[in-house]
């Protein structure tokens, strides 16, 4: 027998277990920041543990995207299936996920988790499925502080004029406008370009963030503020969680837990050893900071917040406590 014929005898009698394999389900799920991160650890986490639980039945693929933004509207068309996000951008898809982006209104990562956790936390993931998305799981990014290339800022006064980027986020604008500073929202993909030629003066991240992407080498002065709590979230396409059977569901939730706890682990981490790393990457750092000031200086803010937010569950997250 020829040899093409051989083959291709061979070919046709290997078809049908091709086939027969279990079928493979793909998944793509974007996510801010480099795969070293607590964001990318939380991906890759979700990934591998939803290949396992799965028996290799569900395939994810991760991709780094720093647009957030377009990310969360990626997900709404269903060109990606998932994506871990802060909630910078979110609020502007899921109105109720701005109650948590409030200055000031977690004590620590405790309270915050605690409450993210708790019904109330619960109660807003429920709200995205009006806006055509699944809240998934709370993550997180951390407890934000200020970095600036042009002075130290120890009081509310100095921030006066400086021009710091914020998330395309309508309470943080409103905060940093309310401490006489000059807000610039823009996506994170523009930020270190914007540093780097000088278009802002500043920015506002947690210590996770500013570590895993240098951002001490176009920022001179760090302030640890912890101004505001910054969740993260794991959205998905509600047409893709639909077609999971009820056990798949279930392995997919368990997943995301898995990957809660991997980033929660890794922002704890970055938070223990950030300022020293920071000090000796080169930064001014300042850590004894006047956070009443800061709470006063924000008043006119918050009056407004209690008008125009969620008042009552403003009240049950700060008087929230754990067992
Ligand atoms: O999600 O845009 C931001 O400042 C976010 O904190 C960052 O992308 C991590």
């Amino acid at each position: 027998m020829k040899a093409t014929r051989r083959v291709a005898l061979a070919a046709a009698l290997m078809l049908p277990f091709a086939f027969s394999a279990q079928a493979q389900t793909q998944l793509t799920v974007q996510h801010a920041l480099p795969l070293d991160s607590h964001t990318g650890v939380g991906a890759h986490t979700f990934k591998t543990a939803l290949e396992r639980l799965t028996n290799g039945r569900y395939s994810v693929t991760t991709q780094r995207n720093d647009n957030e933004r377009e990310m969360v509207e990626s997900v709404q068309i269903g060109t990606i299936d998932c994506t871990f996000t802060s909630t910078g951008p979110v609020g502007n898809f899921v109105p109720e996920v701005r109650i948590f982006d409030v200055p000031f209104l977690f004590r620590d990562a405790t309270h915050a988790r605690g409450v993210l956790d708790s019904e109330i936390g619960q109660q807003v993931l429920n709200r995205f499925n009006a806006r055509g998305l699944v809240g998934v799981v709370w993550i997180e990014n951390g407890f934000r502080n200020l970095t600036n290339s042009r002075r130290e800022v120890n009081t509310p006064a100095d921030l006066r004029g400086l021009k710091i980027r914020t998330m395309e986020n309508q309470v943080h604008i409103r905060a940093f406008t309310t401490l006489g500073a000059l807000p610039t929202p823009m996506a994170f993909s523009e930020l270190i370009p914007a540093l780097q030629q000088g278009t802002v003066d500043g920015q506002e991240n947690p210590i996770s963030v500013i570590v895993a992407n240098n951002i001490n080498q176009v920022q001179r002065y760090f302030t640890m503020t912890r101004h505001v709590y910054s969740p993260q979230v794991m959205i998905c396409n509600p047409a893709m969680v639909a077609r999971f059977n009820a056990a798949d569901r279930a392995l997919f939730q368990q997943a995301a837990r898995e990957a809660q706890t991997a980033n929660r682990n890794r922002v704890t981490a970055d938070e223990e050893a950030g300022v020293a790393e920071l000090r000796r990457r080169g930064m001014t750092v300042v850590t004894e900071v006047d956070t009443a000031a800061f709470q006063t200086a924000l008043a006119p803010a918050f009056a407004e917040w209690e008008r125009t937010l969620d008042a009552a569950t403003l009240r049950r997250i700060r008087e929230w406590r754990a067992n």
